[in-house]
């Protein structure tokens, strides 16, 4: 076919082509979500609708996309790594950026009611995506690190925080000053002699958050076959699939990675 004397627009298009060998995690995080949790009058401070809902929407990306190995989500984030031989739409950033952030922000309000029932929700949420390159499983593994410990942080800060308030009748300005300059062992000890709390026992997906990986299952299912000469009979069909499964463990240590040893590819 003819071009057209437009066709040279084309070439203004930048080269985003993720670099060879390298993990590619596409982050995404909701956009002032402060605004939308009091809104939504999420409960504080961790609403299991509001985090449940998340995790629906990255399955529904991870079950709708090729490649990504692993996904983590806390709080309104969710990282998801594509394999580091992955070639999905040649490897181009903003191809897979955009996939992953859409598929998600569409699904958040798809499954909205199945989360919150009758409450609606009250505009059109949005959410920001950013892509980073690993180029090895350690630096991998930190950064996972780094998102699981930012969730112990915050979850440690935010569950004391809010006992002082909701249970210790403290304004949030004064909890806010009781807990300047404290270390986690002082949360710890807040919650453990005023409250009867003892913080590990809290719930694991609000210390832990979520990861989000393939689980390969064995399934027989029974088919009728019809071969020449004889009568249709029914025999066993045995097939692997993949299913996503979710678990709230630690994934900093090296068990994990030693459970699931597919994951990530050998460095070199
Ligand atoms: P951004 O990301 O810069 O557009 O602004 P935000 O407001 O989304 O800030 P970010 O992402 O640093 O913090 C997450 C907000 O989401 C934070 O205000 C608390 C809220 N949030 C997330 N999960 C929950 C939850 O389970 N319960 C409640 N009450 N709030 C939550
Ligand atoms: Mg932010
Ligand atoms: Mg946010
Ligand atoms: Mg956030
Ligand atoms: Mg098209």
């Amino acid at each position: 076919m003819a071009k057209s004397k437009f066709e040279y627009v084309r070439n203004f298009e930048a080269d985003d082509t993720c670099l060879k060998n390298c993990y590619i995690v596409v982050r995404l995080d909701g956009r002032n979500f402060h605004k939308l949790s009091e809104l939504h009058k999420f409960l504080k401070p961790n609403d299991d609708r509001a985090l449940g809902l998340m995790t629906r929407c990255a399955r529904s990306v991870m079950e709708d996309m090729d490649d990504i190995i692993i996904s983590y989500g806390q709080s309104d984030e969710y990282s998801f790594i594509f394999k580091r031989s992955s070639n999905w739409f040649k490897r181009r950033a903003s191809k897979l950026m955009t996939h992953v952030v859409s598929q998600f922000s569409s699904s958040y309000v798809f499954y909205w009611k199945e989360y919150f029932g009758g409450q609606p929700l009250l505009y059109p949420p949005g959410f920001d995506g950013r892509v980073v390159l690993y180029p090895s499983n350690r630096n991998l593994r930190d950064y996972l690190s780094w998102r699981q410990a930012d969730c112990h942080i915050n979850n440690l800060y935010n569950t004391v925080f809010w006992t002082l308030v909701q249970r210790g009748g403290l304004t949030t300005t004064q909890a806010e000053d009781r807990l300047k300059g404290t270390l986690a062992a002082d949360k710890n000890e807040i919650m453990f002699s005023e409250f009867d709390i003892n913080y590990n026992n809290e719930p694991l997906v609000h210390r832990k958050g979520t990861a989000l990986i393939w689980e390969k299952m064995e399934e027989t299912v029974t088919k009728r076959v019809k071969l020449p000469s004889e009568d249709e009979k029914e025999v066993p069909v045995t097939r692997f699939r993949r299913r996503v499964s979710a678990c709230h463990c630690d994934i900093i240590g090296d068990q994990f990675w030693e459970e699931h040893p597919d994951i990530l590819e050998d460095d070199n």
